[in-house]
């Protein structure tokens, strides 16, 4: 039985505490950030931040007919044709002067929305004794309690996935509660709709026609009020929330044509017959479903102490053994916890703030970064056992196919048609609901031609770890072989390196326009060799496969250094090389991608393996958060469990919030995500063809611990248990049979299993 593990807080956040304080609950559809009640103008005043994960401005809109995902020009191509033959020829200031090409617009961008905020103020609350606000892990809801004078108050909120609404209950013992709803920071122009027991807010968003409603619903043993909505002398109250655009990913007109009223109203409907105490039990059997599929025990045991404090206590080295390890579990589960809140179901992935917001200009719009930050969200999805949480994923790149298809033919002459159909699709550095496909509006950041490679990495991984052919060849595969087929048409022949590269090539947000980086050779690479085996799986295309398999090996992508370093560009090191924009901290380090999440750096290649580590070394262990996590996850692979240990607390103490998100700066998830993944890929790896269990143990966990429900490629579910750094049980679930390899210490076992059938070790 898992621990049940709560963040908790003796104080409420403070209005401009959002990112660091609040309490994010979600259904993937919705998010809500709980505040916990603060004193406003001398009332108890609870605040609930709300989201909508469709509600984004940009896009095609009547103010622009002619949006077309930021490619602006149908001939770039013959630029990119120009780039390549002019870096070919080394005349690097001809490059520059042509690099403007092979850029995008940024008109119709936009950004992920907030609703708002939504109040809730009281009347009679003067004092908050044994306050408590807590964020429950084991069973996903938020309650608040408190007592004033001779009252007891609870609150609890919960944002439930069957339901598709966020369910709260206000109870008073020992006297009653009054308040009344309000709202600010809605979206301009939004309408409100006061009625007996209901708030409701509704209206198009200016940018883009993108119509919302939202709408508050009271139940209550009080009096209900129009004028403010709100409950007078109550001892209990039932709220639901819901919201609901016109939104829907389907190109090129992004909107469903269903009243989003129609939703909301269907949605709340829904609740109230199954009325509040089904609706929480659905949600609780639904979400701890998921939540309890896989946990890890290293030994803490659950001690009063507000998270708060102990992330302090953390941070400032004085926190005990036992204090340690219940934040890194925490930390471990929490990354679960918002995986499964912001990630389910028929709609968007989770984007840089996963489902939550609390403003209308967020950092880098909130949106889909795709040089790491959503790879990264996803890190968690397999290896913890939560697979279905990487489908809004894949449908996303599902639908990013048509709109990509534009910008292959564009910027790189890869055209479809009648004839052929689906002939290659691509995208850059960044995304959006609103199928943005093209580079960015600046090169240096904007050009990423790996990105869709990297991102094939993700979604191939969801057959590797489930075995789920069907899916394989219902969805994965066709994003796969439209994919195969652009990068094979892309790649050229570079005589100087007598290799087939991607030209140009740029390693994200770092170092000179080069030839053929390793960043772009390596994805490129793994992305071919997950395409080989994904045609043979389902034993499709042979002809596209044989091309596939003639080609991977001439990208060659790795080189070590005159420093023994693994080299980020080919170039390096050889004279004229640019090195004016080198950075040698740099927070990305995006030529190790093979050492993970790919699989051509391991412990089977020794050499490369030892340049990973001394650029891994020369990068050095500080960096933004979701940097650390990214490094955390590269010491896990190789095997040195201490200097991984050593990233883990670095990101738990350089880049954490009090609420225990990440810190890029600003908040930003993927470093939550990346976070969990790389706890995980401490204890257990599959990459090498067999399952590794613990395979980067760090002395700090060596006591005693455990694990289970972890995920390993081939479809086996494990679960073990170690003292002193011995493994003393491990337990392999097959769910599809076949063999099984597992390496403890300098062994390889090998057996036959059966699907359905547990194994003991
Ligand atoms: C990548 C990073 C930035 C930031 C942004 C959202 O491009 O380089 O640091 O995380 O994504």
């Amino acid at each position: 039985m898992p621990k049940e593990l709560v963040l908790w807080y003796s104080t409420p956040a403070k209005d401009d505490e959002w990112e660091s304080k609040s309490l994010p609950i979600g259904n993937s559809y919705m998010g809500a950030s709980i505040f916990g009640g603060a004193i406003y103008e001398n009332k108890h005043r609870e605040k609930l931040t709300l989201t909508e994960k469709t509600f984004w401005t940009g896009g095609p809109s009547e103010l622009r007919p002619d949006y077309r995902g930021g490619n602006r020009n149908e001939q770039s191509y013959k630029s990119t044709k120009a780039v390549q033959e002019a870096l070919a020829n080394g005349e690097k200031d001809k490059v520059k002067e042509l690099l403007s090409a092979l850029t995008g617009g940024g008109d119709g961008y936009g950004a992920f929305q907030t609703l708002g905020n939504m109040y809730f103020t009281f009347d009679g609350i003067d004092e908050t004794v044994d306050y408590k606000r807590k964020l429950n892990l084991a069973n996903g809801s938020a309650s608040v309690c408190f007592k004033n004078g001779g009252e007891y108050h609870r609150r609890e909120y919960f944002a439930s996935h069957p339901s598709a609404i966020i369910a709260s209950k206000f109870i008073t013992e020992g006297g009653t509660h009054s308040f009344s709803v309000s709202m600010d920071n809605a979206p301009e122009g939004a309408e409100f709709l006061n009625t007996e027991g209901e708030f409701a807010m509704f209206g198009k968003l200016a940018d883009n026609g993108l119509e919302y409603y939202m709408t508050v619903k009271l139940h209550t043993d009080g009096e209900l009020t129009i004028n403010p909505v709100g409950v007078k002398n109550a001892t209990k109250t039932i709220i639901y929330i819901c919201a609901a655009t016109d939104y829907a990913n389907v190109y090129p007109n992004y909107r469903s044509g269903k009243r989003p009223s129609d939703i909301v109203y269907d949605r709340i409907s829904a609740a109230e017959e199954t009325r509040y105490g089904a609706v929480w039990l659905e949600h609780q059997a639904d979400f701890v479903r998921l939540i309890d599929r896989a946990s890890i025990d290293l030994g803490a045991e659950i001690i009063e102490i507000p998270t708060d404090v102990l992330l302090e206590k953390y941070k400032s080295d004085e926190a005990d053994k036992n204090e340690k390890l219940l934040l890194e579990e925490m930390y471990f589960n929490y990354g679960r916890y918002l995986l499964i809140s912001s990630s389910r179901g028929d709609t968007l992935p989770a984007n840089l703030q996963g489902v939550w917001n609390n403003t209308n200009t967020p950092p880098w719009s909130s949106d889909y970064h795709i040089n790491v930050n959503l790879q990264m969200n996803y890190w968690p999805a397999y290896v913890t056992n939560l697979a279905q949480t990487a489908i809004p994923l894949i449908d996303y790149m599902e639908s990013l196919r048509a709109p990509g298809r534009v910008t292959a033919a564009e910027y790189f002459n890869i055209v479809s048609d009648e004839e052929n159909p689906e002939n290659g699709w691509i995208a850059h550095t960044q995304s959006t609901p609103f199928g943005w496909t093209c580079p960015g509006w600046d090169f240096y950041w904007g050009w990423s031609c790996a990105a869709v490679a990297w991102l094939c990495q993700n979604i191939w991984e969801y057959y590797e770890f489930t075995g789920d052919k069907e899916l394989l060849g219902e969805k994965i595969y066709p994003i796969m072989r439209e994919s195969a087929r652009f990068y094979l048409q892309w790649l050229i022949y570079d005589q100087k390196q007598d290799r087939m590269v991607s030209s140009p090539s740029y390693s994200p947000e770092h170092g000179p326009v080069t030839i053929g980086n390793t960043y772009e050779q390596s994805l490129i690479q793994q992305f071919l060799s997950d395409f080989i085996e994904a045609s043979k799986v389902l034993e499709l295309d042979e002809e596209l496969r044989e091309k596939a398999e003639e080609i991977k090996p001439k990208l060659n992508p790795y080189h070590v250094g005159i420093r023994g370093q693994l080299k980020e560009w080919f170039e390096e090191d050889t004279d004229g090389f640019d090195t004016s924009e080198i950075q040698p901290n740099h927070r990305h380090i995006s030529h190790l991608l093979g050492l993970y999440p790919g699989k051509a750096i391991s412990q089977s290649t020794p050499e490369l393996l030892r340049a990973a580590v001394v650029t891994l070394n020369e990068r050095g262990d500080e960096s933004t958060g979701w940097a650390r996590a990214y490094k955390l996850n590269l010491w896990a692979r190789t095997g040195d469990g201490n200097r991984a240990y050593k990233l883990l607390n670095g990101l738990i103490s350089g880049s954490t919030f009090p609420n225990l998100w990440d810190v890029h700066p600003p908040f930003q998830i993927d470093g939550n995500f990346g976070g969990t993944a790389g706890i995980a890929e401490m204890l257990i790896q599959s990459h090498e063809g067999y399952i590794h269990i613990l395979p980067s143990l760090p002395f700090a966990w060596k006591g005693h611990g455990s694990f289970s429900g972890l995920c390993a490629r081939g479809g086996f579910e494990v679960s073990c248990e170690w003292s002193d750094g011995e493994i003393e049980r491990i337990e392999i679930l097959s769910k599809n049979g076949g063999i099984c390899r597992v390496k403890t210490g300098d062994d390889i076992l090998e057996f036959e299993t059966e699907a359905g059938k547990s194994y003991s070790l």
